[in-house]
């Protein structure tokens, strides 16, 4: 989609550090990191947020949370990590292209909200 940012970066027009590609989904690290381990995974596909979800394949949802553990197993976040993903405006999506944030390397916080 030609207004969105994830595109862009999945594109490679607007630079990214990659930790993890395939045919389907692209990761990498958020550039506002909130834990010594932040990584951003999308669906290389336009999706705007969870909302949009129900027309899309089970194969992509599957494999993007599939994925995210591959990922964290990959950064080393054995000890434990968090997957949060925010859909609209009362969880403060800013990017409208669905993503998963993988947080971990530190002891995080019990809260959710
Ligand atoms: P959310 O608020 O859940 O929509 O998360 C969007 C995330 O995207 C936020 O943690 C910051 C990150 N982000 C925004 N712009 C860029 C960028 O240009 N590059 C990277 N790597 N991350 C970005």
């Amino acid at each position: 989609m030609d207004d969105c940012l994830f595109c862009k970066i999945i594109e490679g027009t607007i630079p990214s550090t990659k930790v993890y590609e395939d045919d389907l989904v692209y990761a990498f690290r958020d550039i506002a990191p909130q834990a010594p381990v932040h990584v951003l995974l999308v669906p290389k596909k336009h999706i705007p947020g969870w909302a949009d979800v129900r027309g899309e394949s089970d194969e992509l949802l599957a494999h993007l949370m599939r994925t995210a553990a591959v990922i964290a197993d990959q950064e080393g976040l054995g000890n434990g990590y968090r997957i949060v993903s925010n859909c609209g405006d009362h969880a403060c999506q800013s990017v409208h292209h669905l993503h998963l944030h993988i947080l971990g390397g530190q002891q995080l916080t019990g809260q959710m909200a």
